[in-house]
Parts: structure tokens; C-alpha cells; sequence
């Protein structure tokens, strides 16, 4: 009788340590994207069942020496970015697609020296900027539908940290290149390379 008591004990207090382990693993995806060179984005793609916490980012893209800095912004899907102009002449900011989806092309307008706008990007994917002012300009917002992505270096290497355990699709984008989505079982420190092609 006793002893049955210690044998329920404990395994409610095991159940119970499992349960806590089960919901607070969080690993990290990391690798290397090859292929292609210089930064490309990475970021995991909206799992089935699984909510994720609102953005805080609040970036800025300038415009700075007739050049979108940084070229390549990655935000989480819901996040204002800031379009600021930092040179002398006036600039326009235009995208002509979100995703590869033409409807969803927006210009900003033109404004000039030192103002900035703002616009809320709550469409995931790929969103090529642009100036109608000087044509040689461009840039790159990344719409990441979760709160998990990355940049990479200039040499491909990313990490990406805080991903609770599970499986996901990872998508590896790059500039001028064909993205590539893959199955990515995370649990702890997970691995995902990526080879990119035009
Ligand atoms: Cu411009």
C-alpha cells in the first residue's frame, strides 16, 4: 500500500517534469547557405497550431548615398518599418510586388531630406524596394511570417535562436536566386544548409 503510494508519487512528479521539459525546449537552426554570394535571408515559416509573440522590431531602412541601407531588412510579419531619407535630393520608395504577388504593389511617395514614413508590412515574403527617382536604387525588405529568421554573414552563415522544439519549414532566400523551403525537425541545436541556384 505504502509503496504503491511512492510509485504514484513519483510518477506524477515525472509526468510533471516532462510536461515542463516538453514546453520550455527552445533550440537553435543553424548552417550555412551556399550557392550564392553574400547575405541571404533565412527564416521558419508558419507552423500549423503554433501562435507566435507580435513583433517588436521597430527598423529603419535610410536612404543614404543613393542606396537603400542596409540593402537587405528582414522583419517579422507585422512590423512597421521606418523609410527615412537621409540625402539631399528627394527620394521615392515603391515595391511592385509582396511575395511575387503583383497586387500587392505600393508606392510610398517621394519625400525629401530628413523626413521618413512608415508602413506596416503584414504580408509575408519577398518585397523588392525601389526609387522612381533614380533607377540604380534597390533593396530588399523580407517578410518573415514568424518571429524566427535570420541574416546571414557574408559568407552564408546563420543562427537563428529562441525556436521552440519541433518541425518546421525553413526558407532560404537570396537576392536574384530561386528561394528553397525545406523540413526542419528542430529539438535543441538543429543543423539546415541550404544551395541555392539562379
Ligand atoms: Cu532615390
Amino acid at each position: 500500500m505504502k509503496h504503491d503510494l511512492v510509485v504514484k508519487h513519483s510518477l506524477a512528479l515525472a509526468a510533471l517534469v516532462m510536461m515542463v521539459v516538453a514546453t520550455s525546449q527552445a533550440g537553435t537552426i543553424s548552417g550555412k547557405v551556399s550557392g550564392v554570394s553574400g547575405e541571404s535571408a533565412v527564416y521558419v515559416e508558419v507552423a500549423a497550431g503554433k501562435t507566435f509573440p507580435a513583433s517588436t522590431q521597430q527598423p529603419v531602412i535610410d536612404q543614404k548615398g543613393l542606396m537603400f541601407q542596409p540593402h537587405i531588412t528582414v522583419v517579422q510579419q507585422g512590423t512597421t518599418v521606418e523609410f527615412l531619407n537621409s540625402d539631399s535630393v528627394a527620394h521615392n520608395v515603391f515595391w511592385p510586388s509582396v511575395g511575387g504577388n503583383k497586387k500587392l504593389t505600393h508606392n510610398l511617395g517621394t519625400w525629401p531630406k530628413g523626413d521618413k514614413r512608415p508602413f506596416k508590412f503584414d504580408n509575408p515574403g519577398a518585397v523588392p524596394l525601389l526609387c522612381n527617382v533614380h533607377p540604380e536604387m534597390s533593396g530588399y525588405v523580407i517578410v518573415s511570417p514568424t518571429p524566427y529568421f535570420a541574416l546571414t554573414d557574408k559568407s552564408g552563415e546563420y543562427k537563428i535562436e529562441n525556436v521552440p522544439d519541433g518541425s518546421y519549414t525553413v526558407t532560404a532566400w537570396h537576392e536574384g536566386a530561386k528561394s528553397q523551403s525545406k523540413p526542419v525537425a528542430v529539438a535543441g541545436d538543429t543543423k539546415a544548409d541550404f544551395t541555392l541556384s539562379k
